[in-house]
């Protein structure tokens, strides 16, 4: 078995002492050099390695740091879970002296370690991308919306109506002057927009019964009790924050348009989903070009009362914290087929969990119907097992029906197959969600 840091850490503390004093300036390590006597600290390399857990694994990969006269100064290990093959993990993370990361001992050491590791990295920290470490800092990224989050586009159903392009400016006001430990303006929602809320709830009600997913459907009920959800009522966001944070710990926060990938998934990690608070047009009630107060409350909130859910949709925000633009794009393809567009099995069908689905009433109906072939020359969507490793690179269209669905056995196989996959990913650090603090934890300086 490969040493574990709680061998090292926990049963004998008494070496912590020893340990440290391997990187004090001068110590001779386990390299063949001559002592070094001079007090001038020498640059330190960190490196990352991934391992199978099985005897000796560790002894191996360590012999190549004294072939290459490489001098050990930390050893830490961490044990992963099982990967998506059952197969058991570890990393570790070695810091060795080295004058520079290009030297040809250091390239003949990631030469060797590529055979016997599954993954083998030195840790940059200048490739770390910025993130929030603590939820005040939200505010920093809210409103940095792609659009302006009142300016529509000229085939937006509102375009030539200026009382709604007015009330879009409202609103996205009351999101751009949201601080982060304010209660959420409650919004004063009109007749009309009542209305559409109406239609929309209409349409869907009856669907959401046949189709969407046992955990939505008592989330829903429960809402209409506790938060105001009602065909009559548009739910305010501060009601449901209230209700989740009971639930599960999430919240929601006003935000006046779309975000970029990476700033909207940090949200998550701090278990805050960033939502709009106007609605679509009232031309199309069954219609809109980006998400609206129905699909975020009728679509996602009420999945946010889910544990296996909600911690579901941390783990993507958390993995994207810091991540490389290849990885935050994979994450939020992998968001796409799930959060927005997954299904779920339950007792031999197919249900919905994606808020797309829970907030269409005819892709929802599209999505989960009779799966068997169809008799006629009818379209019928793919269903693919979830798996974010496919997942995360499978193209999808916005303006149409999903071709592909990835169906995941249950919310808590969603789960597990996506803190595997994040585990997976090459991040030089392992971040955690602190609940007590609202912050960040990150297990080595970056
Ligand atoms: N921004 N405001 C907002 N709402 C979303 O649902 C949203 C977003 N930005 C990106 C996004 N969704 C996803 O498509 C993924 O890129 C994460
Ligand atoms: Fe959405």
């Amino acid at each position: 078995r490969a040493l574990s840091s709680r061998t090292v850490q926990r049963a004998r503390p008494f070496l912590r002492p020893f340990s440290s004093t391997v990187s004090q300036p001068g110590y001779v390590g386990a390299t063949q050099g001559a002592p070094r006597m001079t007090t001038d600290p020498v640059p330190k390399i960190s490196m990352l390695l991934e391992l199978r857990d099985k005897p000796g694994a560790l002894h191996e990969v360590l012999r190549y740091f004294w072939k290459y006269d490489l001098n050990i100064t930390r050893l830490e290990s961490r044990p992963k879970t099982l990967n998506a093959l059952g197969e058991a993990r570890f990393d570790f993370f070695v810091d060795f002296e080295s004058p520079s990361k290009n030297s040809t001992q250091v390239s003949s050491l990631l030469a060797s370690l590529e055979s016997m590791t599954t993954k083998a990295m030195i840790l940059d920290e200048k490739d770390v991308n910025w993130f929030p470490r603590h939820l005040s800092e939200l505010d920093l990224i809210a409103n940095r919306t792609l659009d302006a989050g009142a300016d529509l586009e000229s085939d937006h159903p509102g375009f030539n109506d200026q009382v709604y392009r007015d009330r879009r400016g409202e609103l996205a006001t009351v999101a751009q002057e949201y601080v982060w430990n304010e209660s959420i303006p409650r919004i004063d929602y009109t007749k009309d927009e009542v209305a559409t809320w109406a239609a929309v709830w209409d349409r869907m009600e009856g669907l959401l019964e046949k189709h969407a997913c046992s955990e939505y459907k008592s989330s829903f009920e429960a809402m209409k009790k506790h938060c105001g959800y009602s065909r009559e009522n548009i739910p305010q966001q501060q009601d449901i924050t209230d209700y989740l944070r009971d639930k599960t710990g999430f919240r929601m926060r006003p935000v006046a348009g779309l975000l970029s990938s990476r700033d909207f998934l940090a949200g998550l990690a701090f278990r805050t989903f960033f939502s709009t608070q106007y609605i679509r047009h009232h031309s199309m009630p069954l219609y809109t070009p980006e998400p609206d107060i129905c699909h975020e409350l009728l679509g996602h909130a009420p999945m946010f009362a889910d544990q296996d859910f909600a911690d579901f949709s941390q783990e993507i925000g958390l993995a994207s914290l810091g991540a490389s633009d290849e990885d935050v794009q994979k994450l939020a393809w992998c968001y796409w087929h799930s959060v927005e567009f997954g299904l779920c099995k339950e007792d031999g069908e197919y249900k919905a969990y994606g808020a797309g689905l829970l907030s269409s009433f005819g892709e929802l109906e599209y999505a989960c119907a009779d799966h068997r072939p169809a008799g006629g020359t009818e379209e019928r969507p793919e269903l693919k097992p979830w798996d974010p490793a496919v997942a995360g690179v499978q193209e999808f269209p916005i303006t149409t029906y999903q071709p592909i669905y990835f169906v995941a056995e249950s919310l808590n196989d969603a789960k597990s197959k996506m803190r595997s996959f994040c585990e997976g990913l090459k991040k030089p650090f392992l971040s955690r969600h602190n609940p007590n603090t609202d912050s960040i934890w990150v297990d080595r300086p970056v």
